[in-house]
């Protein structure tokens, strides 16, 4: 309860298995990837502050809760549980496997249906250090214009782009609270 931030927001990171959510997670939280996890067991979570620039020049710190939920069918009964209370979130698809961008329509309507509000989501095409990639940037880009999501290209491996998802969404959620949002956790 000591640790100092400005605003803190539960952000849940949506995806079919093996997209690299958890990656992604471990990337930002702790810097560094690694190949030898687990397949994520049920849920958990991450907690990371940054440093987001408000309007006037003002910096936040926002700390972001983040929730890394397991995305095999599974644990699908599960999921809206995890769902609960977020204020933002982070829809990932593997740039190399095309069933993973055709399924991301079905998480945003399980996001939706758990938690009956829309929610700021930032896409993230993963995996982009790869030589076999099949989804294209437009693809993407086209995807998160339609649905007015920010769109970040990401490595977990490399390291590419993965400030630039948090800090993506740590803006829009800051601005939709600056703007009277209901998205704020505490
Ligand atoms: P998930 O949490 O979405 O299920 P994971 O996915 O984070 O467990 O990642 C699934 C596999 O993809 C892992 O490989 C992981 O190392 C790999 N991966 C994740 N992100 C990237 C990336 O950006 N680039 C590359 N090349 N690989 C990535 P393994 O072999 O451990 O199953
Ligand atoms: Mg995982």
């Amino acid at each position: 309860m000591s640790s100092t931030y400005d605003r803190l927001y539960k952000v849940v990171v949506l995806g079919e298995g093996a997209v690299g959510k958890t990656a992604i997670v471990t990337r930002f939280s702790h810097g560094f990837f690694r190949t030898d996890y687990k397949t994520t067991i049920g849920s958990q979570f991450a907690v990371k502050n940054i440093d987001i620039k408000a309007s006037e020049g003002r910096r936040l710190t926002v700390k972001l809760q983040i929730w890394d939920v397991a995305g095999q069918s599974r644990f699908q009964i599960l999921r809206p549980m995890y769902y609960r209370g977020a204020s933002g979130g982070i829809l990932v698809f593997d740039v190399t496997r095309r069933r993973t961008f055709i399924v991301l329509q079905e998480w945003l309507d399980e996001l939706r249906k758990a938690i009956n509000k829309d929610i700021p989501l930032v896409l993230v095409a993963n995996k982009t250090d790869l030589p076999d990639r099949v989804v294209t940037p437009a693809e993407g880009r086209e995807f998160a214009d339609k649905r007015r999501m920010p769109y970040v290209e990401s490595s977990a491996k490399t390291g590419e782009g993965v400030i630039d998802i948090f800090e993506q969404l740590g803006k829009t959620l800051v601005e939709q609270r600056e703007e009277g949002g209901q998205w704020e956790v505490q």
